[in-house]
């Protein structure tokens, strides 16, 4: 009988007689996850990307940047974007979705947070009595002025792709600009050494900082703003006198993926990393002194029983 199903039917048939509805291979075409500017988004980009590997699917890595992606997504150079944060990238995202071709594949566990704060022993210290309440910040300019901050409180802010003047333009509608100026870091790591040496020195430093990051370890504090409402930043045209919103972390992709990609497109709307695990792929960097590849590797033979449970 068995010998008999050989000879008449195909490989393809069998398998479907003998296992109900088989499922659909994905595309030998790679997979192209993009890499940006922050650490945990380059360890996650190059996690995500073994698992695809891991069910026999090609991934290929382009730096791109943070904000066009979204437009990259749409169009289909880029194929997934793991890292999609509220506060900075949610208007792009949307504008994206909403030109057609876009798809919101879920959130991850972690809620974020990407904020202007200090050091915990600013606060500890009382370096500037009534931190984190923003309001403090009016009467201690002088705490945080730096060599290039003409006696103005300095604000080090990351990198201007990031999120525009989202900054400057908050320190203006809250009445700080004439004790405050925002300056630019030219990167991550930028923000990361000139925090090392204000804590070796004991002084004072404001600067952009998010959650999840392996500064959650150490104690960072944000700066409590006027509460966030929709529409009140100016670039969505109110007067931007307000913090930002306690986010959520998506995930999006193009529209085709999960039709060239079904097995990869399954694996990739489950995953769901929590604030630990996305403050460990940064740690492994910033802390570690890993490479992004070398991270991502050790949190995966590291962490097979979290991520083997959406791959399988
Ligand atoms: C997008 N970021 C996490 C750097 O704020």
């Amino acid at each position: 009988m068995l010998k008999y199903l050989y000879t008449t039917l195909s490989a393809a048939s069998i398998a479907l007689a003998l296992g109900g509805a088989a499922s659909a291979q994905d595309s030998a075409e790679p997979i192209i996850i993009p890499t940006h500017n922050w650490s945990s988004q380059v360890v996650m980009a190059y996690v995500i990307g073994g698992m695809f590997e891991s069910i026999g699917d090609k991934v290929e890595y382009v730096p791109a940047d943070s904000q066009a992606v979204y437009e990259a997504i749409r169009n289909g150079d880029v194929t997934i974007s793991h890292e999609v944060w509220q506060s900075t990238f949610g208007a792009s995202f949307y504008n994206a979705m909403a030109q057609g071709g876009v798809i919101d594949a879920g959130n991850h566990e972690a809620m974020t947070l990407e904020e202007l704060g200090v050091p915990h022993y600013v606060v500890e210290q009382n370096l500037c009595p009534g931190l984190p309440a923003w309001e403090a910040l009016k009467d201690c300019a002088a705490v945080f002025a730096t060599a290039d901050s003409d006696g103005k409180g300095r604000i080090l802010e990351g990198p201007q792709s990031w999120h525009g003047d989202l900054m400057p333009d908050r320190v203006a509608a809250l009445g700080l600009d004439d004790k405050y100026v925002v300056k630019f870091a030219g990167s991550a790591d930028a923000i990361w050494a000139e925090l090392e040496s204000a804590k070796k020195e004991g002084r004072g430093i404001i600067t952009f900082n998010w959650t999840p990051n392996f500064t959650d370890a150490d104690g960072f504090d944000f700066i409590k703003f006027p509460a966030y409402s929709d529409g009140c930043r100016k670039a969505d045209g109110g007067d931007g006198s307000c913090g930002s919103p306690i986010g959520w972390l998506k995930k999006a992709a193009n529209y085709k993926f999960p039709k060239t990609h079904p097995k990869a497109y399954t694996i990739f709307s489950k995953i769901s990393f929590s604030t630990a695990q996305i403050g460990q792929m940064a740690a492994l960097v910033d802390i570690d002194k890993m490479s992004h590849e070398d991270a991502a590797k050790k949190w995966l033979a590291d962490n097979q029983d979290v991520w083997m449970t959406w791959t399988k």
